[in-house]
């Protein structure tokens, strides 16, 4: 009996490793940096700004294998504007605008040398994260932020578990992110891996992948998109109908997805 709870509370231990103290910092001015992209995240009905200092800017593609140290980006995700219904009121580029009445979260990741060690198996290179409130507050605490680094494991050493440098390096600029993904496919994964969306909601899959791949219907003679180009295909699907809909990649079949459209 004893050995069993001791067995837990490593596992526990193992699974909740993340740094003690705040090294990442409050980013003093972010607002200020560079804007690599902003993303509606339809899902969520968030808009999401994504800023870099002169450090991490200076990354040209190519580079993105290893960022500099002293290498800071900042996710700043405030919920779009909505009307008394419910729904986003779009700028006149028909996009997502910041609704200035809530309090935005600030995720910050910062690159150092030395850091991220504390993370143990799911270290993301020299990576440290943490999120902030705009009065310099903790929304994620540097011993809570597993779940960040967790997560952007899925961006893949490749990247320098940075996601999405195709938005900053290949487009170059704030606009042109264009489309609204509500999904993306990358490195032979489908992210999020379950979209949840309410019913009558378009989902745009953009293929951020270097490879090609589709969606196609799980269900035996179902239906198939196109093949999407490494790094620009994209596919919309209308949602009209509350259900489940469970899709795979027929050149890759490991690669399995699922929208829930509720109602
Ligand atoms: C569920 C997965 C997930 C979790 C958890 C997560 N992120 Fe991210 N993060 C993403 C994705 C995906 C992007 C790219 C933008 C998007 O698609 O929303 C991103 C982008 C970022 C960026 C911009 C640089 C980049 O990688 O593109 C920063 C900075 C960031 N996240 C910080 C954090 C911090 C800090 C936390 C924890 C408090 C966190 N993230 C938790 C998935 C995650
Ligand atoms: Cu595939």
């Amino acid at each position: 009996m004893k050995k069993w709870t001791l067995s837990l509370l490593f596992a526990t231990i193992a699974f909740s490793q993340a740094p003690t103290e705040d090294r990442v910092g409050f980013p003093e001015g972010y607002q200020k940096w560079t804007v690599f992209y902003t993303l509606d995240r339809s899902d969520n009905k968030q808009l999401r700004t994504i800023y870099g200092n002169d450090v991490s800017a200076s990354v040209k593609d190519g580079g993105q294998a290893n960022y500099p140290y002293g290498s800071v980006m900042v996710l700043e995700t405030y919920a779009a504007l909505k009307d008394a219904a419910g729904n986003a009121i779009l700028d006149s580029k028909g996009r997502y605008q910041k609704d200035l009445n809530t309090t935005p979260t600030v995720n910050v990741m910062r690159k150092e040398k030395g850091f991220g060690a504390a993370y143990g198996a799911i270290r993301n290179g020299e990576w440290e994260y943490v999120a902030y409130t705009p009065t310099r507050g903790y929304s994620t605490l540097p011993q809570n932020s597993t779940g960040c680094a967790n997560c952007h494991l899925q961006a893949t050493q490749g990247k320098d578990w940075v996601f999405r440098g195709a938005g900053h390096f290949k487009n170059g600029n704030a606009e042109s992110l264009g489309a609204v993904p509500g999904a993306i496919i990358k490195n032979y994964a489908f992210v999020p891996g379950t979209l949840t969306v309410k019913a009558g909601s378009m989902v745009t899959f953009y293929n951020d992948d270097v490879v090609t791949h589709n969606i196609a219907d799980d269900f035996a003679g179902g239906w198939i998109s196109a093949n999407l180009q490494a790094g620009s295909g994209t596919q919309s699907i209308p949602f009209t109908v509350p259900g489940e809909f469970n899709f795979h990649c027929t050149i890759h079949p490991n690669m399995k997805g699922k929208i829930v459209v509720t109602q």
